[in-house]
Order: structure tokens, then sequence, then C-alpha cells
């Protein structure tokens, strides 16, 4: 009978707080800039999975999806907004709200030491004003940027030639010459089809994702700036979160952003397969290298400077190689 008692108590007691649990369970509108299923997605992915997975009956995430469902350009207005709860994106494609979001690109510190020398907290509150939002994790870093061509060129003088940009390359490749065009991702094949552009501005990684590699002859290196991709939550969504609810937001954040280093296996993967698909390398070597990545980044901080006066230079303090 005792034995008996306990049992059905024990039934009670966890129906009792799995019901709880359930009307507690949140569920989050989750987006991604990026194409679904392609690489700068794929770390959002493995978020959403585990979030799923640790927060049943918790917290869940509900994929929208990507430009599909919303234009890349659009992202951070709808985190804004609070149209999206949780998205995937690149400071690039917000500088509109946040232009210091772009300095992103000229990190030269892992985020495990700008999360510790006062950088992460900097950002955070540009992040909070401007966006209503809170970086959780940068899951892409080491992860350069290179210059994708159908033309051959000789010399560091891009005169002539139109490429195909977001802001991450827009003082650079224009400081060396050329004439751009913004696009977002979903618009670089037909642009290169097109021949509206003789090349684009992309990392080391992902153009096999959308067929560029069929549109594409050369590769110049090296490679500049480490590409950003990171995952942001909406303020107000955040703070109404339970201690529960933000614990496994937290710990999947951490865990994602822990692996950003391993983002130079993939580096490789790609430039072998890149390689393999006859994709021939323009290569800038000795001082001409030196002053191919000099020019990268004296423009693109002055273009932070000019975008955003008031945090560019405390900026390059924070994310700057230590001289
Ligand atoms: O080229 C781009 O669209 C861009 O800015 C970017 C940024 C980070 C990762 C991939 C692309």
């Amino acid at each position: 009978m005792h034995i008996r008692l306990s049992t059905i108590t024990a039934v009670m007691v966890l129906s009792v707080s799995a019901s709880v649990a359930s009307a507690q369970e949140i569920t989050l509108k989750g987006i991604t800039s990026f194409a679904e299923k392609t690489f700068y997605s794929r770390g959002f992915e493995r978020f959403i999975e585990k979030v799923n997975a640790d927060g049943k009956g918790v917290i869940q995430i509900n994929y929208i999806g990507g430009p599909k469902a919303m234009p890349p350009f659009e992202v951070g207005n709808a985190l804004k907004s609070g149209v999206v709860d949780i998205a995937n994106v690149t400071g690039a494609f917000y500088t509109n709200l946040m232009p210091e979001a772009d300095a992103w690109k000229l990190t030269e510190r892992p985020m495990s030491e700008i999360r510790k020398n006062g950088g992460y907290d900097y950002m955070a509150k540009i992040y909070e004003q401007k966006l209503n939002a809170i970086l959780l994790a940068r899951h892409i870093d080491n992860n350069p940027f290179h210059i994708y061509l159908n033309k051959p060129i000789t010399t560091i003088d891009l005169t002539g030639l139109k490429l195909r940009i977001t802001p991450v390359y827009r003082d650079f490749f224009q400081s060396l010459g050329a004439t751009v065009v913004q696009t977002a991702p979903g618009e670089v094949y037909t642009a290169l089809e097109r021949g509206v552009v003789d090349g684009y501005g992309w990392p080391i990684t992902g153009i096999f994702d959308l067929g560029w590699n069929e549109k594409t002859k050369y590769r110049v290196d090296p490679g500049f700036y480490s590409a950003e991709v990171s995952i942001l939550i909406n303020k107000a969504t955040l703070d109404k979160l339970n201690p529960a609810q933000k614990k496994v937001i937290a710990d999947a954040s951490a865990w994602l952003e822990a692996q950003a280093s391993q983002t130079v296996k993939e580096n490789e993967a790609d430039i072998a397969r890149q390689k393999a698909a006859g994709i021939q390398v323009i290569e800038f070597k000795g001082v001409d290298a030196i002053a191919f990545h000099n020019k990268a980044y004296e423009t693109g901080w002055a273009g932070v400077l000019k975008q955003s006066p008031e945090h560019g230079a405390k900026l390059r303090e924070f994310f700057a190689k230590s001289k």
C-alpha cells in the first residue's frame, strides 16, 4: 500500500511538472540571411538542433529559413523590431542600422580575447542601442575574404573591372580602382552569367554552394580580413526568458562560438576543391602581398572611422593586432 501511494504521488508530481513545463515552453522565430543548408547557415542550423534537443519543454526555435523567406539586407530590421527573435547574419548586412557591425571583419584577435579585452562589451552597448539586440555567438572567424575574377590581372590595379560587393569590400576594392555593384549573395550567379560583373568578393569557403564555381576562373591570393557570421537575439525576447530558457541559449551559444576556430579546416577543404575545379590562383607575393594586406586594413579602418567617427578608433584598439 505504501509503495502504491508513493507511485501514484510520483506520477502526479511528474504530470504536474510536465504540464507546467509545457505551459512555459516558448518558441522563438529564427531566420538566416544565407541560403538554407549552405556553409554560412550550417552553424546556425547546428545551434537550432542543439537548442531544440536540450530545450525540450523549455525553449524551441522555429526555423523560418533563409533569403526565400526574407531578403538578407532586411534581417537587421526584422530582428530590431522583433518580427524575428533570433537571426544568423553578418555585420555587412545591417550597416544601415549599425555601421559599426562591419568592423567585425577587421578583428585580428580571437573572439575569446575580444570577450576579455572589453571589445565585446563595447560592441554590446552599440548592439543594444542601435539594433535592440545581443550578439550571442560568432561562429565564423579565421575565414579570409578573396577577390574572384573572370579576367586575369597582373598587378593589384583593378581599374576597368566591375566587381560585386557588400559593404565588406567597398572601400578596399574602390581604392584598387574597381567599379563596384552591391548585391545579395542570391544575385551573384546571375550577375556573373550576364556579365554584369567581372568578379566578386566572397570568403574562401562557400563558392560551390550556389554554383559560382561554374562562372569563376581566378581567385586572387592572399585573402584579407576575417569573415564574421553571428547569431543575434532580440533584446526584449532575451529579457523575457526565464533562467532555464536563458541557460539553454547561453550554453548552445558558448558551444557554437568555441567551434569558430575549426573554420580553418573548411578553408583547406574549399581551397582543394577550387583547385580541383580548375580555378586558377593569381598570387601576389613578397612586397606586393604586404602592400595588398596593408591597403586592405588601411582602407577598411578608414571606412569604419568614416561611418562611425564616434566609435571607430576605440574599436580599432580592441580589434586590431597589438603592435
Ligand atoms: O560577400 C558577402 O555577401 C558578405 O559580406 C559575406 C560576409 C560574411 C560571410 C559571407 C559573405
